[in-house]
């Protein structure tokens, strides 16, 4: 019998070859990186599938407490793959397993950082906007250019980024299909933070440690009311504001907190 040795390197490398999107955790951050570079991290049906599994899982963790999502150097993402869109037809887009795998992109609970280096285009765009908010490096790019292939942003792209730029910057980026740089995208409100791209991901993941050590039931509350602020008339937001305030107030970790700080010490959080 002949035995080959792999080493833990190659096992890496081979494990890295098959996921789509590569999970690593460390101390409560989850970070998923998107792992398709030969084609600038395009997002194909199979990579959206199993980055809605990955955070689907993570929702129902405990022992995740926020995500980063990020890419690489060259590109964050470049888009919907334009490659697998050529061959759908009309029955195909009708049923189109990646609208909900969007869906469930869309609608996770814990809080997400995308940290973003170079090409951030189309459904790449839509999915950094997909998170709570966006750290960058100075040579990222964003834009949606659906326009200039025939077709429209298709993951919430016209919703998105019209609440984040506002109308004016959202309407003449989706019409003439132009990027923004990361300086641009700063002063538009498109991202958070911009920084050097080699410490992009660094930056991310402390902030998610961060936040990840504050109290979960406090956090999920903040993210689903700014969430609603989006939807809702002020004084219905006002009232949904209030209920969940009183909801994270009966909380023991609530008491936790306020203990902890009176009693000049950490907390210790237990999602009760
Ligand atoms: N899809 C597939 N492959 C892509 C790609 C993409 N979006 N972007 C780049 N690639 C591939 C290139 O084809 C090339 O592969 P090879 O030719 O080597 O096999 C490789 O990545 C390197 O790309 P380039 O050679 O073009 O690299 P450059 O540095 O010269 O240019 C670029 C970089 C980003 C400017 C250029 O690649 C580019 O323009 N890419 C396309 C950007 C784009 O148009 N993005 C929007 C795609 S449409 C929906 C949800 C979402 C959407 C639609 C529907 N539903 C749920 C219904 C979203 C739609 C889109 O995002």
């Amino acid at each position: 019998m002949i035995q080959i040795k792999i080493t833990t390197s190659e096992i890496t490398m081979l494990e890295d070859l098959n996921n789509l999107v590569i999970r690593s955790q460390a101390d409560r951050v989850l970070t998923l990186t998107l792992n398709r570079p030969h084609a600038l991290n395009a997002l194909n049906t199979a990579l959206l599938m199993e980055l809605a599994g990955l955070l689907r899982s993570a929702d129902k963790d405990d022992t995740v407490g926020a995500v980063v999502i990020t890419g690489n150097q060259k590109a964050f993402a470049a888009g919907a793959d334009v490659k697998e869109m050529a061959s759908m037809n009309a029955t195909d887009l009708h049923r189109d397993p990646r609208v909900q795998a969007w869906a469930d992109i869309g609608r996770f609970k814990k809080p997400v950082i995308a940290a973003v280096n170079g090409f951030c285009l189309g459904g790449g765009c839509e999915l950094a906007m997909c998170a709570d908010y966006i750290i960058a490096g100075h040579q990222a790019s964003f834009g949606q250019p659906e326009v200039k292939l025939g077709i429209m942003p298709g993951a919430g792209g016209t919703q998105r980024l019209i609440r984040l730029v506002g109308p004016a910057k959202a309407r003449q980026m989706m019409l003439t299909g132009a990027t923004i740089n990361a300086k641009q995208a700063l002063s538009a409100g498109l991202i958070a933070e911009v920084t050097a791209a080699e410490i992009v991901l660094e930056k991310a993941q402390a902030q998610a440690k961060q936040i990840a050590h504050y109290a979960p039931i406090a956090v999920a509350a903040i993210k689903d009311c700014y969430n609603q602020a989006l939807d809702l008339e002020l004084q219905q937001g006002l009232a949904y504001e209030r209920r969940s305030y009183c909801v994270v107030s009966s909380s023991e970790d609530r008491n936790e907190g306020i203990d902890a700080f009176l009693n000049k010490r950490h907390p210790v959080y237990k999602n009760r």
